[in-house]
């Protein structure tokens, strides 16, 4: 039995990444915050599982600054694998707090590397790092090659981290991998993301619970991909005879207003009528034409997103439709 350590594994790519390592017979070991109230509403269903999953996922409350306490947990579950998916995942909040950012998410990764290689039997590990490396791209479509060039304190921790990820690779001969993740949207996305936020605020306004959506620009662009199929790269990354970075990616180009139009459209309403501009929600830089190519991963891992856009799209509107309607019923 392979067993894994999960970073992050109450977040949207955590809960799937556990549940498919879970289908695959891990021992699943998921670090989350100490003195966090936060709940573990994304894996309840995994923890609240029969006997046999249970035995196999383990939750352990422990800082990821606390290098000692991760130290004595790589010791005593001897990982095959480390997914590092933790993090401040957060773009825009990345300008209100630069120091907390490149904290938990530039530094976080250098102690996870450093914990990792402190092992006698080294595991492979994987981060996910972000498009928003590329920033300002001198390239269109972005590869594994792409210069990074970040515009946000976002994409310049995630930088520091993909470049530590390498040099641990090439330097310290370590079994790590950078899964290079543009973004990857889901029903469990959380709401401050802008997807979540459209397809929540469309059903909400169906069902007479709101009237209102606040946006910032409804015109910025992005390469929305489908969550689980990128989990799904990062385990065939992590299985690969050689460590690599892969990038993730549909390579199709949208804008929010794609977003605003089928969510809306497909609940028979008008965005226009609706949505309404704050400055609160724009930010100092936004990266323009960020899109991936994913050759790489296609070819070395036979991978490729299994969901359409518009079909990505509708699924989180009925979700929250249903989430809504129980809500309103209770
Ligand atoms: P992003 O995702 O910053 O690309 O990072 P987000 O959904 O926050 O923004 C996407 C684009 O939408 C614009 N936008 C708004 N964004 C938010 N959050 N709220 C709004 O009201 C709003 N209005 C317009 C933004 O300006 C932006 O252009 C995600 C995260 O998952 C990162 O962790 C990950 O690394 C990258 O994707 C790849």
């Amino acid at each position: 039995m392979k067993r894994a350590i999960v970073t992050g594994i109450s977040g949207q790519d955590g809960s799937y990444l556990a549940e498919l390592l879970l289908s695959l017979g891990y021992e699943v070991h998921g670090i989350v915050r100490r003195n966090s109230p936060a709940t573990h509403r994304l894996i309840d269903h995994l923890l609240a599982a029969p006997e046999l999953d249970r035995r196999r996922l383990y939750l352990h409350s422990i800082d990821l600054q606390n290098v000692p306490a991760l130290t004595d947990l790589f010791a005593s579950v001897l990982p095959d694998e480390v997914y590092h998916l933790a993090g401040q995942s957060h773009v825009g909040l990345s300008f209100g707090d630069p120091v907390a950012t490149c904290e938990f998410t530039a530094m976080g990764t250098l102690r996870m590397l450093e914990v990792a290689r402190s092992c006698k039997s080294a595991p492979r590990l994987l981060h996910t790092s972000s498009s928003e490396i590329f920033g300002a791209p001198s390239q269109v479509p972005q590869d594994e090659a792409t210069p990074h060039n970040p515009v946000s304190p976002y994409g310049v921790a995630k930088s520091f981290a993909t470049n530590m990820v390498r040099i641990y690779r090439e330097s310290f001969e370590q079994f790590t991998c950078n899964a290079i993740c543009f973004n990857h949207e889901s029903p469990r996305r959380r709401r401050t993301f802008v997807t979540r936020k459209i397809t929540q605020a469309a059903a909400r306004i169906k069902l007479g619970l709101e009237s209102k959506l606040a946006l910032g620009n409804v015109d910025a662009q992005r390469d929305w991909g489908y969550a689980p199929d990128y989990v799904r790269g990062f385990h065939a990354l992590l299985q690969q005879d050689e460590p690599t970075d892969c990038v993730f990616a549909t390579g199709r180009l949208h804008r929010v207003r794609d977003w605003l139009e089928i969510a809306f459209g497909y609940l028979d309403l008008d965005w226009e009528d609706y949505v309404v501009f704050d400055p609160q929600f724009t930010r100092k830089a936004d990266p323009a034409l960020l899109v991936g190519s994913t050759e790489r991963a296609r070819v070395r891992l036979d991978w490729s997103p299994s969901v359409s856009f518009e079909s990505m799209v509708v699924q989180m509107v009925e979700h929250d439709l249903q989430i809504q309607r129980v809500r309103r019923a209770s």
